[in-house]
């Protein structure tokens, strides 16, 4: 039968197959091969055995968190405590971009900010939205729901700014343990301690132990460019430009024009220095 990985616990795979499950065992020479089943991996498996016998070739790979096939993220980034970081915003969309994964900004905490910090956080978002990377509130409930539909999507963000939080608001069925609910009352309820995909609303979407800082070592400088949509856009005319001293390059004269966000381009600095 062919199936889905949608949870792994230690070493036992629960595959998901016409709306049923089915807890499975790995077979031991996918070791051999040093191809390790992840979440998210189609698999062809034995039902009545309880046996995975093969995992499909993957489109990608994350490796934080560890799920393969993605084809979303909705990249939580939180505009207060914590307070935003247009870096690590950056360095995770240039990871989902570079994985081929669409990204999709949804920042969170939009309601602690005065109106002059909200005009800000709204000026940002329509610079992401102008450069093709969709922003959006968390607030956005019904437009996210559309976005994910039929998508294996994977929220990604730090710890605390509000990925189950919004899992919930999607899915009030699903129960996340968010931070606000002490260790005792959260007993019984989903934690964030392994991945899993729930369905929701036609997707299955994974929520994520949230991180403090993760790098970009897997992926070679020279591609790092390739995350920024902007500098396509740019009209630089030489392929080989890394956009940082070349001459005429077009990438620099927006940045000094101030056409390209310069938070963008500082970050874009700072990964490939
Ligand atoms: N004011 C406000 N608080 C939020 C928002 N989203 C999440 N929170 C709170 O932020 C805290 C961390 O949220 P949580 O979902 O556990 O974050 P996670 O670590 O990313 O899963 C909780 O106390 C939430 O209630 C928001 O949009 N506005
Ligand atoms: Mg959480
Ligand atoms: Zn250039």
């Amino acid at each position: 039968m062919n199936g889905r990985i949608i949870r792994i616990i230690s070493n036992l795979y629960t595959v998901l197959s016409d709306n049923q499950t089915y807890e499975c065992r790995a077979r031991g020479k996918f070791k051999n091969d040093n191809i390790t089943p992840l979440v998210g991996d189609y698999v062809v498996f034995d039902a009545d055995m309880k046996y995975i016998l093969e995992i499909k070739p993957r489109k990608n790979a994350l490796s934080r968190p560890m799920i393969a096939n993605v084809d979303l993220a909705l990249i939580v980034s939180s505009c207060k405590r914590p307070s935003f970081s247009a870096f690590l915003l950056d360095k995770m969309l240039a990871n989902i971009i570079l994985n081929d994964i669409t990204p999709i900004i949804c920042f969170s905490k939009f309601d602690l900010l005065d109106a002059t910090e909200q005009k800000e956080i709204n000026d940002i978002m329509t610079y992401y939205n102008s450069i093709g990377i969709k922003a959006i509130l968390n607030t956005e409930i019904s437009e996210l729901i559309t976005l994910i539909e039929n998508k294996t999507v994977v929220l990604c963000g730090q710890t605390g700014v509000g990925k189950s939080t919004l899992m919930n608001k999607l899915d009030s069925s699903l129960h996340l343990a968010t931070d606000d609910i002490s260790e005792a009352l959260g007993r019984g309820k989903h934690t964030t301690r392994h991945v899993e995909l729930f369905s929701c609303h036609k997707a299955l979407i994974a929520d994520t132990p949230g991180f403090s800082a993760f790098d970009l070592d897997s992926f070679d400088k020279k591609d790092i460019r390739f995350a920024f949509p902007e500098f396509d856009n740019s009209g630089c005319r030489f392929s080989d430009c890394m956009h940082i001293n070349e001459r005429d390059c077009a990438v620099l004269k927006q940045v000094s024009d101030g056409e390209i966000l310069t938070s963008r381009y500082e970050s874009y600095k700072k990964m490939v220095s």
